[in-house]
């Protein structure tokens, strides 16, 4: 048996037969160690003392309360509200109160205590995200020597951007707190390892290991990936043209949660673009699936609204009694109707201006049919760039090269899909998420251990 696995992420699954490739690949590893979830209880509440047992996640999951107030600073504000931004670029939209750090630090805290009043000294614990940067400094505080792993699904931040934090070495100084250090791309490594050396406390070992005041971290990019499989067999099945009668001939995909970060207005405009130089006769369509998320915070709310501006206006302009050229859809739609979506699309638009992997990218290339598979149009700032460099690589800030790429999505060669699509797929393949946690964890059991965690630095 190997030893027994603790995950902790904001989510933890909800028992929906439609998870995505995390999902399934962290209850695999966890239901083969005999382990647990643990996460933020979906509902608000008061009982924040203790965890509660959640069911239906098909492994153990113990879910702990948010507080609204905590909801308001931690989740909203710290978490999305400063770290994502930083994270992905735009230090321009970080909100500052000082409510927003000091309830990041305090339910980071409280979570530790949790966790410590569950976990065994051989457990292996596997943090994921922004959310729960200082956790394993917490856990260490409280005397826990366990191999502590973590993985940053977002761009690691560049040193730069890092003066935006109130007291930016302490955010090494989190990181050091782990065992090992997972991020996505080795682009995400390089800006890891400049933040180590731009600081005097860290070291570097001949092993590639960074030390700092005693602790020993390994950084290593573990791109995360989909359960291909289960998305092609959802891609593929029969059932109902999700369209009725009328399919769009030839239409360009794109889906993503609706965050700044994915560059949706670019691909609109770059879409209006396309519409001026269409080739003659033509009636391309754009399907854009964008689900609302973070909906309370501002900038989520203005960049909803300039996207339904440059939808209406396009539309507006181009549009036939008879023709949409902007299908523009702000809720969540079911996963195998998205899968069927993919396969039906011609081209697939990723265009994040900034994105740790972009499992869209990898999904659509997935649902494919290799005889007869659409193009995949991907951002350069999109971690799933550094291995799929077959896709049609665009600079999401450049709409005329977006446009032509558009333009050249749609009128590729058969012989020319075929090839980009299987060189495509044999990332998709080669870094499915069952292998990605597989690694991770093989990497996280080998890691030097923590001799002496430091009671109460
Ligand atoms: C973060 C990082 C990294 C979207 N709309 C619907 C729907 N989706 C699904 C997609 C895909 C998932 O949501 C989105 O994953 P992404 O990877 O594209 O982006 P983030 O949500 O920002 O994820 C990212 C990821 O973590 C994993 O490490 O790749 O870089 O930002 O699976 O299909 N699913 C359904 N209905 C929708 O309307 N059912």
């Amino acid at each position: 048996m190997p030893p027994r696995l603790i995950a902790v992420s904001n989510r933890i699954p909800t028992g929906s037969p439609s998870s995505g490739g995390l999902v399934v690949a962290l209850r695999d590893a966890l239901s083969a160690s005999g382990g647990l979830w643990i996460g933020a209880h979906p509902d608000p509440g008061t009982g924040l003392e203790e965890m509660e047992e959640v069911s239906g996640g098909g492994c153990r999951c113990l879910a702990f309360r948010l507080s609204e107030e905590e909801i308001s600073d931690y989740y909203l504000g710290y978490a999305n509200s400063v770290l994502w931004p930083l994270c992905h670029r735009r230090v321009d939209l970080v909100e500052m109160p000082s409510t927003y750090e000091e309830r990041y630090r305090a339910v980071n805290a409280r979570v530790a205590k949790l966790i410590a009043q569950v976990a065994r000294p051989d457990d292996l614990i596997w943090v994921h995200d922004y959310h729960f940067f200082p956790l394993a400094s917490e856990l260490r505080a409280l005397g826990l020597a366990n191999r502590i792993g973590f993985f940053l699904h977002i761009p690691f931040p560049s040193l730069g951007d890092l003066s935006v934090l109130s007291q930016p070495e302490d955010f090494a100084d989190w990181l050091a707190d782990y065992n090992l250090l997972g991020l996505q791309t080795r682009g995400d490594v390089a800006r890891c390892l400049e933040m180590y050396r731009a600081d005097p406390r860290a070291e570097f070992m001949p092993d590639g290991t960074v030390k700092m005041q005693g602790r020993i971290t390994s950084v290593r990019s573990f791109p995360i990936g989909i359960d291909v499989d289960h998305f092609r067999e959802l891609a593929g099945v029969g059932g109902r043209n999700p369209f009725g009668r009328e399919a769009p001939d030839g239409f360009v995909i794109g889906v993503d949660r609706l965050d700044y970060s994915k560059g949706i207005p670019n691909r609109f405009r770059a879409f209006g673009r396309y519409l001026k130089t269409r080739p003659e006769g033509t009636r391309p369509c754009l399907v854009q699936i964008a689900p609302p998320t973070r909906e309370r915070v501002q900038a989520y709310q203005d960049i909803t609204s300039e996207l339904e501006e440059i939808a209406g206006r396009l539309n507006g302009a181009f549009a036939e009694l008879d023709w949409t050229p902007i299908r523009y859809i702000h809720r969540s739609i079911d996963r195998s109707v998205l899968a069927r979506l993919h396969r039906m699309a011609r081209a697939c638009a990723v265009t994040s201006l900034a994105d740790g992997m972009n499992l869209v990218a990898k999904e659509f290339v997935a649902a494919q049919d290799p005889e007869d598979p659409g193009v995949l149009i991907l951002s350069r700032f999109a971690g799933a760039a550094e291995d799929m460099t077959e896709a049609l690589l665009v600079n999401p800030y450049d709409i005329e090269e977006m446009a032509a790429a558009i333009h050249q999505a749609l009128e590729m060669p058969l012989d020319e899909r075929r090839a980009r699509h299987a060189a495509c797929m044999e990332v998709v393949r080669r870094t499915d998420a069952t292998r990605w946690a597989a690694q991770f964890l093989a990497a996280l059991r080998t890691c030097m251990p923590t001799l002496s965690p430091q009671v109460a630095r």
